[in-house]
């Protein structure tokens, strides 16, 4: 069971269900991540309902934006070999399709809210995300979105978004936004133009939108141009010529950047009768689609490699960033408290002085309260003691408690500043509790324990690191295969236990 309980053990058993079927090499990774999840929780760093394997998106996310009619379902319906998405020449969809991958024989359509749920989305709650985006809006998520499964096997491991053509100024800015949002997302970014229309004139207010979001940001990497349809030009010009025209167009928008592609559909083309013309455009096309093809399937392995670095990462920080940040917070807490305890009680002492001298306890230097006279009451010297043990005490946790609080401010500006994965003014506070001694310099739940399991799991990513290379690099040259092909992470390789040795049966350790 997960230390965050019932919601979140689901949550996780149901990403593992999902990656046996179609990313069985990062199966793995989720138990290392349980691993992090367990030592986080002992510290205090992993609060409520949360784990480090939900923060991060598994699934890869490809969306296919562009003009109105431009092909974009035509096109993914051809690449997962399926007859998924509706086509045709008015505007069938006004709603994003979230299509992935089921073993169930049939296409199924879910509703919008559905995505909420499937740990497989990037946009985990994306209600909350429209929310944000489109205020007052979060709630109809199912006029923006649905969800589709089919059973294609190119769909394993990634997730396509089909997108609802660019109407022109009949464009809502919520659905502008949920585009900017979809596009932050999206691990690859495919934007569809339409050769009938390829010129600058025929580029709609919110084709232009697109295009302005592409220019300049630190990812061009991810978007792919792609002039389709360009069968249709066959009767009149030379795709070479027609390309260019439209990359020039690009370019007067002040696009340079990215990859350019030009393709059709050969389902759906228009015969071309002339052989020779007939055998450039298939040349074209095939070149053009075998590498977009080959770009959808990369960054699937991107995408593996990134969990993998992110385990790291969350390993790393735990140990080299969040600890030593609490230990180090914990120590100024500890000088604080001992100055605060000194001031304080040195005042209390000063006072008791000043009242035991006005009310005439003190002949010379020798201290004679009426209490301490032979013959009276021998309870009242133990009754004012205890007094004064409990006043000591509740100055001493007053200032623990103020000295931690003047502290969490600082504290949770540095860690939002450092970006760590993880909370460590949880793991303050857990460290800052009553019964812990303000002399434990590490923080409550580090131990010799926690730092060997979280050894295990860099030690562990370097080996799921090994594997992915041993699958991917090919110096044979041979095809790559996309991850859903391959075996398991680890599979029949002496990959390490995730178990801390200190956590083997008794007897074997020292
Ligand atoms: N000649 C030719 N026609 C195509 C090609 N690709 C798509 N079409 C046709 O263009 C029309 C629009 O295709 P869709 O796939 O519906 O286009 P879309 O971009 O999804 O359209 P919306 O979702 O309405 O924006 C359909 O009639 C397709 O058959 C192509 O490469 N060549
Ligand atoms: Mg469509």
């Amino acid at each position: 069971m997960h230390p965050a309980g019932k919601i979140i053990e689901a949550r996780l058993e149901h990403l593992e269900s999902h990656l046996e079927q179609e990313n069985p090499i990062l199966l793995r990774t989720v138990k290392s991540f349980r691993v992090l999840d367990e030592v986080a929780f002992k510290l205090g760093l992993l609060q409520g309902d949360s784990s480090f394997a939900t923060q991060i998106p598994w699934w890869p996310l490809i969306s296919i934006l562009g003009t109105f009619s431009a092909g974009k379902s035509t096109f993914i319906n051809h690449y997962i070999e399926y007859p998924l998405q509706r086509s045709g020449n008015q505007a069938v969809d006004d709603r994003f399709t979230v299509i992935c991958y089921s073993k169930e024989a049939s296409a199924h359509a879910l509703p919008g809210v559905a995505l909420d749920s499937d740990p497989r989305f990037p946009f985990y709650q994306m209600s909350d995300e429209i929310e944000k985006v489109a205020r007052g809006e979060g709630d109809r998520i199912d006029a923006y979105l649905q969800l589709k499964t089919c059973p294609s096997p190119r769909l394993k491991g990634k997730i396509l978004i089909d997108s609802p053509g660019f109407d022109a100024d009949a464009q809502r800015t919520s659905t502008l936004r949920i585009t900017d949002h979809i596009i932050d997302l999206s691990d690859l970014v495919l934007i569809l133009f339409d050769a009938r229309h390829p010129e600058p004139g025929a580029m709609q207010d919110t084709l232009k939108h697109l295009i302005d979001q592409t220019i300049g940001r630190p990812d061009t990497g991810k978007f792919l141009y792609i002039l389709n349809q360009i069968d249709t030009t066959a009767r009149e010009n030379n795709p070479e010529d027609v390309i260019a025209a439209w990359q020039r167009a690009l370019g007067e928008r002040g696009l340079t950047a990215g990859r350019f592609y030009a393709i059709y559909n050969p389902d759906v083309a228009i015969p071309i009768e002339d052989e020779a013309l007939r055998t450039r455009y298939e040349q074209k096309r095939d070149a053009d689609l075998a590498e977009i093809h080959s770009r959808m399937e990369e960054v699937e392995i991107e995408r593996a490699y990134r969990i993998v670095g992110a385990l790291e990462k969350t390993a790393r920080d735990i140990e080299e960033r969040c600890v030593p940040l609490v230990t180090q917070t914990l120590a100024t807490w500890r000088k604080r408290v001992l100055w605060g305890d000194a001031a304080a009680m040195g005042g209390l002492f000063v006072i008791l002085l000043l009242l035991s001298i006005k009310a005439g306890y003190w002949s010379g230097l020798s201290f004679n309260p009426p209490w301490l006279t032979p013959g009276s009451n021998p309870l009242v010297p133990w009754l004012l003691l205890g007094g004064l043990v409990l006043l000591l005490g509740a100055i001493h946790f007053g200032v623990r408690t103020l000295a931690a609080k003047s502290l969490m401010g600082r504290l949770r500006r540095q860690a939002s500043k450092a970006e760590l994965k993880g909370d460590p003014s949880g793991a303050f506070v857990k460290s800052t509790k009553p019964w812990r001694s303000i002399f434990q310099r590490s923080p409550a739940g580090w131990g010799r324990k926690a730092r060997q399991r979280i050894k295990q799991v860099i030690q562990n990513t370097d080996s799921y690191i090994q594997t992915l290379n041993d699958q991917f690099t090919n110096p044979s040259g041979a095809e790559k295969r996309p991850l859903s092909e391959l075996e398991p992470l680890g599979n029949g390789q002496p990959v390490e236990q995730t178990q801390p040795a200190d956590e083997a049966p008794a007897g074997q350790t020292g």
